[in-house]
């Protein structure tokens, strides 16, 4: 928390005014507890938001009936992993208390007796060390063990689109599953922008991206459950490529990921690049102006209708949906367009553009959806 250690740095009689200021505002430094509105120096409301996050591990099923073990981040305790985890959503100025509860650990096993414990890095957050969510460089030198909980506390300063991942083990960790978006609206919490001063849109999809290796998760449930090699990371061969989890055509049943609008409406999607390969995002029918790339706002935004992702990287592209119809956007690495080397399949989804009735020009039962 930048507030708190450059008050430690001015001194005593400055950090006890601070308290006192702090007091005076109504929030406790440690912001524990339930949501509370807080009164921030600009005059606007902020809160304190607390999520809880657990591991836990399922099996993803793809269209072509193939299935992945994965691990992942739930907010459900009585659930399965989410692929990806859920999107955590704040505003500008919110204090956030992420708390990563690690009561049962899916990588504890008999053959890694002690279990890997996790973390939760947030990507493009720029936190403090102790705050970071890298066993590495963390105080501690170690990640969250079996029977333990960390509460990572920071101030959400910068609107934008970012992610989460666990660094324990990253390489294993990340491609398990152990990823999902953290998004930060504009002070305000008007959800209609993605940054002070960037066009107003009408409807907003986060597309998390990421490709896996089947056969390196298979290695991974195998060295975890029955012994043997871990994966040769560097041998890394991606068959499936997922739009928020799900392969084409199963992306289609997901409505946080099947575009609908209606023509004239102004959309925002933001892109997050979660796996290991770059991706070639096109777009069919439209090109988009890229506003913003790694939760930063561009000061000359452009237009493209294929943007290149690298692993990590974030871009927040707005369409001006002037044309109804229906609309493919996908990765133009084609082989990342099939299930396992099959098409149509992988990182492929539609923007149904219908017209103001709700009629569309290209009716579902003309779609050809088998290529
Ligand atoms: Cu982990």
């Amino acid at each position: 928390m930048e507030k708190q250690s450059t008050r430690l740095g001015v001194g005593l009689g400055l950090l006890i005014t601070a308290f006192l200021i702090t007091g005076l505002l109504g929030f406790s430094l440690t912001g524990r507890g339930s949501e509370q509105v807080l009164a921030s120096s600009a005059g606007t409301k902020a809160q304190v938001r607390n999520f809880k996050l657990y591991v836990r591990d399922t099996t993803l099923k793809m269209p072509d009936g193939k299935q992945i073990y994965v691990f992942g981040y739930t907010d459900d305790p009585q659930g399965p992993a989410k692929i990806p985890g859920p999107v955590l959503t704040v505003n500008e100025g919110d204090t956030v208390n992420l708390t990563l509860v690690n009561d049962k650990d899916p990588t504890k096993t008999s053959f890694n007796p002690d279990g890997d414990g996790h973390t939760i890095h947030l990507h493009g957050l720029d936190l403090p060390s102790a705050m970071d969510g890298d066993p590495m460089t963390s105080p501690t030198q170690d990640s969250v063990k079996e029977g333990s909980q960390y509460t990572y506390h920071f101030v959400a300063k910068e609107a934008g689109t970012y992610w989460y991942h666990c660094h324990e083990s990253a390489t294993e960790h990340i491609q398990m599953g152990m990823y999902g978006a953290f998004i930060v609206l504009p002070r305000g919490g008007d959800t209609h922008y993605a940054y002070a001063g960037t066009p107003r849109f009408d409807k907003s999809y986060t597309l998390v991206l990421s490709d896996m290796d089947s056969g390196a998760h298979q290695q991974d449930y195998t060295n975890l459950h029955s012994g043997g090699d871990n994966p040769n990371w560097t041998q890394y061969r991606p068959d499936y490529f997922l739009m928020n989890g799900h392969a084409w055509p199963d992306i289609m049943d997901d409505p946080s990921s099947f575009i609908q609008a209606t023509v004239g409406q102004h959309l925002l999607v933001r892109l997050i690049n979660c796996g290991y390969t770059v991706h070639a995002i096109h777009s069919h029918g439209f090109h988009f102006t890229v506003i913003a790339t790694d939760g930063r706002k561009l000061s000359d935004p452009y237009q493209k209708d294929t943007l290149l992702l690298a692993p990590g990287e974030r871009y927040d592209i707005l369409f001006d949906l002037n044309q109804a119809g229906r609309y493919m956007f996908h990765d133009h690495i084609e082989q990342n367009t099939t299930n396992n080397g099959d098409y149509p399949g992988g990182m492929m989804t539609f923007i149904n553009v219908n017209n103001p009735d709700g009629s569309n020009p290209v009716p579902m039962s003309s779609l050809h959806m088998n290529g």
